[in-house]
């Protein structure tokens, strides 16, 4: 059951009883939110005058979920290239947000894209980069499988300086289960990121999925820990409505998120809005 189905279920009922609380609490806690966000908004909810009263208590609680969320759109500056290196675990769909991010900065800004296939590590992810280079006419610099990712992603900064690019989308591989590797690896690129653009905005991007619940934070730790995370991409925010993980990304990170992911074809993309976001998370399904 989705969240919002639960908490419809849940607000249905008459009673503001402590039940009811304990019961407002496990749903949070099961729908992601975590559970220091969620004994808040508890403690909040029911020092509400009048909390024992039926009404009043969805929009409340709407109110300090909205608080917690923090979105912030990812910009380009006008120095050229701009670079936005996409990091996060195998399958979140790294790869197909560049895609995405490629077409809606293409569309909404007239961006002129170039895209890096910085994953050199898994099998075809150079040839699947390539595929969507084609189908939507956008550049792809890339080396042969095994390549030094920093290099990739130094020819890459180059090419665009050269051909004055605006954009640059570096795909990354995401070998979370060997994190020193990762760590180092990361550390690599974002050195060669740094000291190669001149003045572009620079902004190291997490997928993640929002299909996959608490471990999603998890990762947020990791990939922040390791380079320092800027922003963070809701992808899968389609098939099911849970996404109660960006509470506590947000909250215990910091972190803002940019854009949400809502299917697998390139303008299945759109900004992170808290108000669209609630409404999904808070009555859908
Ligand atoms: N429904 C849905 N599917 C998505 C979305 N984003 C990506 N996918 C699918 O998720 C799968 C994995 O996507 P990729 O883009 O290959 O993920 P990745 O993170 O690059 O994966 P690796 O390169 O293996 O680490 C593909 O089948 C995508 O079509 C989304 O927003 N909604
Ligand atoms: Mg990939």
């Amino acid at each position: 059951m989705t969240l919002g189905s639960r908490l419809r279920s849940l607000f249905g009922r008459p009673e503001r009883n402590l039940e009811f609380f304990e019961d407002l609490e496990d749903t949070l806690i099961e729908g992601d939110i975590g559970p220091a966000a969620a004994q808040e908004i508890i403690e909040a909810l029911k020092a509400v005058p009048g909390a024992g009263q039926p009404e009043g208590l969805p929009a409340r609680l709407r109110q300090m979920l909205a608080g917690y969320v923090r979105a912030q759109p990812l910009t380009l500056g006008a120095a050229k290239p701009n670079l936005f290196l996409v990091l996060g675990v195998n399958g979140v769909g790294k790869t197909t947000t560049i895609a995405k991010m490629a077409e809606y900065f293409r569309r909404t800004g007239s961006a002129r894209v170039l895209l890096a296939a910085g994953d050199t590590f898994r099998a075809a992810a150079i040839e699947q980069l390539s595929l969507w280079g084609e189908r939507l006419g956008i550049p792809v610099v890339r080396q042969q499988s095994g390549a030094d990712p920093g290099a990739v992603i130094f020819d890459a900064i180059a090419s665009a300086r050269a051909r004055e690019y605006d954009l640059v989308l570096a795909d990354t591989a995401g070998r979370l289960h060997n994190k020193a590797h990762l760590v180092a690896e990361l550390a690599k690129i974002d050195r060669v990121a740094r000291s190669r653009l001149e003045g572009g905005t620079y902004r190291k991007v997490l997928v993640i999925d929002a299909t996959t619940g608490q471990n999603a934070l998890r990762q947020a730790e990791v990939f922040h820990e390791a380079v320092g995370v800027d922003s963070v991409i809701l992808a899968k925010y389609d098939s099911t409505a849970r996404g109660g993980i960006v509470v506590p990304i947000c909250r215990e990170l910091s972190l803002p998120f940019s854009f949400v992911g809502t299917g697998e074809k390139p303008g299945d993309l759109v900004p992170f809005e808290t108000d669209a976001f609630l409404d999904a998370l808070l009555t859908g399904g």
